[in-house]
């Protein structure tokens, strides 16, 4: 009886040990180094900007809730920010990281100590540079695992895979970006595609260095993805194996079966690989998705190789999987609608249903006089003019100092806050004949939008076809949002609210605009802040096709900003 007893009370206890480590977030703690390291890919060696010298970098690994606190080191001789892609960073916009809108640049030879506050994001995050195009080489992984006690929303797989889609220039990635700046015109395209860091099989000189994966037949894995690639959409495949997607930007979402993946700039998905096939090696393969294809268009594909364990004969040669044609809008499309939240009891939505703040943004790329800011130019774009971007016809101006420090200090002169609900006067956003007065040149300013605090907002993005129409990943800082709908041509206010998706729609952070096409989005302004929201192909924020959100905060204390840490950086 009295050993029953002491059974019975050691697995109270037990219990509540458990119980207590579930509840518990714990602190994780990471050091970077920015610093300059050499590198070799495609027969040539330069310099590039890593974290602790790695390329891709370091995968931050932590739990759902967790905060984890990066100790960002500036070894390098340029001014650097690193943002954490998609982490919602509750009522702390102090470490979100967007340069000039956060926060002032970390210089070389300083530091920041970055305070990531995880709070419903499940699943697979990233971390990147947000200074000039510094992100081409720094970035990395952030996983967001199950909390202690609980599991993913479906088995468990064997193993996790990262599968880091990105490019790679021979060139100095500062020099490509200044170059364009100057000249006005597309920036050269890159050198190869890469996964985990690797262009392939396909590139000169990089063979014997292609990502190898290996699996054990009959076990499952969960590919934790990203498209960390600058300019363009990815198409990706593994040859006869089909994909199960089950998450996408830290948010689960019902089981996909597909042949490929359409993975924008910015997004993140989590795919499911059965190795049940014969044993061998198999291509898994990326390549661009545009719809659009100009001169910085890459048709060329890169590969890593699934090997599964066990004594065969190696093949000699491998077969690429079959992906869609490079400018299939369709077959893009196609794959981002069938996304789908869980919506169920353990993973819950609450998309809203009323709106506060009804906003029509449209998403266009224009042309400017070569001499535009830049005196005695001369210009490689369309007409001998200068590319730029603008959202509402409103091409966004970086300040010099930081937006969030201004607000939260009140200071003025640093902005505006009369960015435009909708376009100044509707046309045929999406037409072929566009008459030539669409041409001229946008506003520019550095103007935000003012939100109050829980107010419902849906934006409803809308491409157009001035100059030329192209997908364009939209990603939002400080929010998940809830798609609930899309479609191809002009969004009607009154037709196409009847077919939104308000059941599951998925939760994403970062969401391709089809070509003249729109998508819609919902979420509740409830995280009080600075907030920036741009396209995540890097030509288009660099030309202006960006914006900030300020959500002001709410009546008590737990709905204000908290107050900035004390080695914020200072311009
Ligand atoms: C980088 O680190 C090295 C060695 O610690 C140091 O000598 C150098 O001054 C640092 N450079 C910068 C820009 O911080
Ligand atoms: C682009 O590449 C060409 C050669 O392919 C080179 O001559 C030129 O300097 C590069 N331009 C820029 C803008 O980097
Ligand atoms: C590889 O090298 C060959 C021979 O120099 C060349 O014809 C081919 O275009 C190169 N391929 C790539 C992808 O660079
Ligand atoms: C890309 O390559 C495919 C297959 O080689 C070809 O059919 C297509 O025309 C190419 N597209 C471009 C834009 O070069
Ligand atoms: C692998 O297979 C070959 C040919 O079937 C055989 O000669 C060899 O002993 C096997 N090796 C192992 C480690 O099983
Ligand atoms: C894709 O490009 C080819 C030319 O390479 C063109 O014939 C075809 O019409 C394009 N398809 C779409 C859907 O734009
Ligand atoms: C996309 O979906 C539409 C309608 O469901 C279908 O007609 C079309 O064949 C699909 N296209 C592709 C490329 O999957
Ligand atoms: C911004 O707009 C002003 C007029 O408001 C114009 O003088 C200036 O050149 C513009 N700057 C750029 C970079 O287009
Ligand atoms: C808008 O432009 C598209 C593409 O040119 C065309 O099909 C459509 O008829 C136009 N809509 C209206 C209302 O003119
Ligand atoms: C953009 O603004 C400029 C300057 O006010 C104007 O001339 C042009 O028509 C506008 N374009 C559009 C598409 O609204
Ligand atoms: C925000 O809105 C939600 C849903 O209507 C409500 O439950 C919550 O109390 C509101 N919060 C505040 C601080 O107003
Ligand atoms: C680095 O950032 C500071 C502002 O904090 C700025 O004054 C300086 O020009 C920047 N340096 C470079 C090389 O961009
Ligand atoms: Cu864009």
């Amino acid at each position: 009886m009295k050993i029953t007893m002491n059974i019975h009370a050691s697995l109270l206890g037990l219990l509540a040990i458990l119980s207590f480590l579930q509840s518990q977030a714990a602190l994780v703690r990471y050091t970077f180094v920015v610093q300059e390291t050499k590198y070799t890919r495609l027969c040539s060696s330069k310099n590039i900007l890593t974290v602790n010298g790695q390329y891709p970098g370091p995968t931050i690994s932590a739990r759902k809730g967790d905060t984890i606190i990066v100790d960002v080191v500036n070894n390098a001789t340029q001014n650097i920010t690193i943002h954490w892609h998609g982490v919602k960073q509750p009522r702390y916009p102090w470490s979100d990281g967007p340069e000039f809108i956060t926060q002032c640049p970390i210089k070389p030879g300083t530091s920041f100590s970055q305070k990531i506050i995880l709070s419903t994001e499940e699943g697979t995050l990233w971390w990147h540079a947000h200074s000039d195009w510094s992100r081409a080489t720094v970035h990395g992984l952030l996983v967001v695992s199950p909390k202690i006690g609980t599991t993913f929303p479906f088995p468990k797989p064997h193993a996790e895979v990262p599968v880091i889609l990105g490019e790679w220039w021979k060139q100095d990635i500062q020099t490509v970006m200044e170059d364009f700046l100057r000249l006005g015109g597309d920036p050269n395209k890159s050198d190869a595609l890469t996964i985990n860091g690797q262009p392939g099989d396909q590139y000169n000189c990089s063979r014997p260095d292609t990502t190898r994966i290996t699996v054990k037949k009959g076990k499952t894995y969960m590919l934790r993805m990203v498209n960390a690639a600058m300019n363009n959409v990815m198409f990706f495949a593994i040859k006869d194996h089909q994909l199960t997607v089950v998450g996408t930007d830290g948010a689960y979402t019902k089981p996909l079966k597909s042949n490929y993946v359409t993975i924008s700039p910015g997004q993140t998905i989590d795919v499911i690989l059965k190795a049940n096939k014969p044993k061998n090696h198999y291509y898994m393969a990326a390549k661009f998705y545009s719809s659009n294809p100009s001169s910085l268009f890459d048709n060329a594909t890169t590969t890593a190789i699934i090997q599964y364990n066990g004594n065969y004969t190696k093949p000699t040669s491998l077969v690429l999987p079959v992906l869609p044609v490079f400018n299939d809008s369709n077959a893009s499309a196609n794959f981002t609608r069938r996304l789908r939240s869980l919506a169920s009891n353990d993973h819950p939505i609450d998309v809203p249903l009323t709106i506060k703040r009804k906003l029509l943004y449209t998403l266009s790329l224009n042309l400017l006089p070569c001499d535009s800011g830049k005196p005695n130019a001369t210009c490689v774009g369309p007409l001998g003019r200068r590319f730029a971007a603008s959202i509402n016809n409103m091409t966004f101006d970086l300040p010099k100092t930081s937006i969030l420090t201004s607000y939260y200090r009140g200071m003025n002169g640093v902005y505006g806050d009369d960015f435009p609900d909708k376009p100044s006067f509707t046309f045929n956003y999406t037409s072929n004949s566009l008459d030539a007065s669409v041409l001229d040149p946008p506003m520019n300013g550095t103007k935000v939008k003012v939100l109050n605090y829980n107010d419902t907002v849906e934006i409803v993005f809308q491409g157009t076809n001035i100059l030329l129409g192209i997908d364009h990943p939209m990603h939002l800082h400080g929010y998940s949002f809830y798609v609930v709908g899309s479609g191809f041509g002009n969004f009607d206010r009154q037709r196409d609210p009847l077919n939104y998706n308000l059941v599951d729609p998925p939760l994403q952070q970062t969401i391709a605009v089809p070509r003249d096409g729109w998508t819609a989005i919902r979420f509740r302004a409830n995280n009080p802040g600075v907030w920036f929201m741009h396209c995540h192909f890097e030509r288009h924020i660099s030309w202006g096709m960006k914006m900030v959100f300020i959500v002001k905060n709410g009546k008590t204390k737990n709905t204000r900003i908290l107050p900035p840490p004390p080695d914020m950086p200072k311009c």
